[in-house]
């Protein structure tokens, strides 16, 4: 986090670790283009539990609720900018607590399909720039093998990459973060770029 600040730049990819990684990312980007930002969450899961209703106790399951501003307090202080519901839109999540799906009715967080779901949704809601989280878990586990918490379901790897080269040729594209991969295979490391560079990600926005 103070990496950033320091540095201050305008656009930020990260890879590695669990999701816990896009707590400074995220929050440093809504900070700095004063949350005119959606957060696309490629996940299985929402990630957004809160200390109190967490059944596991582990972080990487409340990142988006601590970026929401609800989270470890040791983590909040940290937050540059909380974001606010409106600007997360979920998509292929689905493995959810109780308790997210009562937070999630409760809140404008917008659950999407992967593909022109998304893709409209992203576009009437307005906002300019666009955070991308890919948490490989969100991958079919029948064509990803190497995440940490592989979930039944999901999109293939091509789905996955046609959506992301749409959401390049049509919005600004200020964060990317890939996480949660466990690559015990070089082939699983190859799928990943081959996403990426398909997507368009690598070529264009970095
Ligand atoms: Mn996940």
């Amino acid at each position: 986090m103070n990496i950033l600040q320091e540095t201050s730049p305008e656009r930020v990819f990260t890879v590695g670790g669990t999701c816990g990684t896009e707590a400074a990312p995220v929050s440093y980007l809504n900070n700095r283009y004063d949350g005119d930002i959606a957060v696309i969450w490629f996940d299985a899961h929402a990630d957004l539990n809160s200390p109190d209703t967490s059944p596991s106790g582990h972080f990487h399951g409340m990142v988006l609720r601590t970026l929401l501003g609800n989270g470890p307090d040791v983590f909040c202080e940290n937050i540059d900018r909380p974001i606010i519901s409106r600007q997360v839109f979920l998509a292929g999540v689905r493995d959810m607590d109780k308790v997210e799906k009562q937070y999630i009715e409760s809140s404008n967080v917008t659950i999407c399909e992967i593909g022109n779901d998304l893709i409209n949704q992203i576009a009437t809601s307005g906002f300019s720039k666009i955070y991308v989280h890919i948490d490989v878990d969100v991958i079919n586990p029948d064509h990803f093998s190497d995440s940490l918490m592989p979930t039944q379901g999901g999109p293939s790897c091509e789905q996955l990459s046609e959506c992301l080269s749409e959401l390049v040729k049509r919005f600004d594209i200020v964060g990317v973060g890939i996480v949660e991969y466990c690559g015990r295979q070089s082939k699983s490391a190859n799928q990943i770029s081959r996403i990426l560079i398909e997507g368009g990600i690598i070529n264009d926005s970095f």
